[in-house]
């Protein structure tokens, strides 16, 4: 605890020290999402990570969260020293999506408009026509099908079927997928659901779709704690990484949130809804990005921004 206290003071000493603030998912730990408070930084999805980046006066973003987003933190602003906790933070949906093969199934499909998922490399994103979160996956695919086009997807195969049917668009799918999210279980679930039957079912789309089926709600994370404001349900049985339950709590603390169940248990699940990379963002780990010389910095090549930077933008432009 003394400990933690160290390095909560330094943080906070250091962040004003050096015009830094802290950008937040809400993945990342209480504790970090508490400090990211306290100072007067910013907890949200991934998208609006990115823009609240781009729009600040901070010179340097300390992005606690995974490498994708401080990568497009950088591709947004390029001005501005992007800081990561440990560059190790990855994503299961970044790394089963490598640029060669991505680019070859791609090159296989011309005729395929190209959207993929934020959870990228900059040079997958550089490879695609548009770039889309899932808060805004939904609408994007709606207003390509409508314009007739074909789509090749990637990399999350369940948002992406999800995706489909909503929409009944064509989507060729790359099969990558969260390794947290793909290990709810429905079974388990209905189980759950019998000995909470008020409970209402809230789902993020990177879930199996017989988890998708079963929910009251199926959204971004953003989208899941307006709905856990919105509804009248006094409890919630929520499908996504557990560290959602803190912003949940917190706007809503009349309100009961219980965790969905994973097939395993806790002694053989490989995640048990809480992402090891975004586990990865601890107090001495972000004390470390603040006073350590290397080691911590998103560089993107310039070529390579410019180009992810085009459907990044039109994300953007789409959802203003
Ligand atoms: O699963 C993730 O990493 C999500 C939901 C990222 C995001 O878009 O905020
Ligand atoms: Fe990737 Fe899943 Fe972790 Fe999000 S929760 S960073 S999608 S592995």
């Amino acid at each position: 605890a003394t400990q933690n206290a160290f390095y909560t003071d330094e943080i906070k000493r250091l962040l004003v020290e050096k015009n830094a603030v802290l950008v937040s998912h809400y993945y990342t730990d209480p504790e970090i999402q508490a400090l990211t408070e306290e100072t007067g930084g910013f907890i949200s999805d991934s998208l609006e990570m990115a823009r609240y980046g781009r729009d600040s006066e901070a010179q340097t973003l300390i992005v606690a969260g995974v490498k994708f987003m401080g990568e497009t933190s950088k591709i947004l602003s390029p001005q501005k020293t992007v800081l990561m906790p440990t560059l190790d933070a990855t994503c299961s949906l970044d790394l089963g999506c490598p640029i060669d093969e991505f680019s070859a199934f791609c090159d296989a499909h011309p005729d395929h408009t190209v959207v993929v998922y934020a959870n990228t490399s900059a040079a997958v994103k550089a490879r695609a026509d548009w770039v889309v979160t899932s808060s805004i996956a939904l609408e994007i695919v709606e207003h390509l099908d409508a314009m007739g086009e074909k789509i090749l997807w990637g990399p999350d195969r369940h948002l992406g079927a999800y995706i489909a049917k909503q929409t009944g668009a064509d989507m060729l799918m790359w099969q990558g997928e969260c390794i947290v999210h793909d290990e709810f279980s429905a079974n388990a679930l209905k189980k759950m659901k019998h000995l909470h039957p008020d409970a209402a079912i809230l789902v993020h789309p990177e879930s199996p779709a017989s988890v998708v089926e079963m929910a009251d709600a199926v959204g971004s994370t953003t989208q899941l704690i307006q709905a856990s404001q919105k509804m009248n349900n006094e409890k919630f049985i929520v499908a996504t990484d557990r560290g959602i339950f803190y912003k949940m709590q917190q706007l809503a603390p009349e309100k009961t949130f219980y965790e969905a169940p994973t097939a395993g248990n806790g002694a053989t699940c490989k995640s048990c809804a809480h992402c090891p990379w975004m586990a990865m963002n601890g107090l001495k780990a972000i004390y470390n990005a603040l006073t350590d010389n290397t080691g911590h910095e998103i560089f993107v090549d310039e070529a390579l921004r410019q180009k992810a930077l085009v459907p990044l933008n039109r994300m953007l432009d789409f959802a203003a």
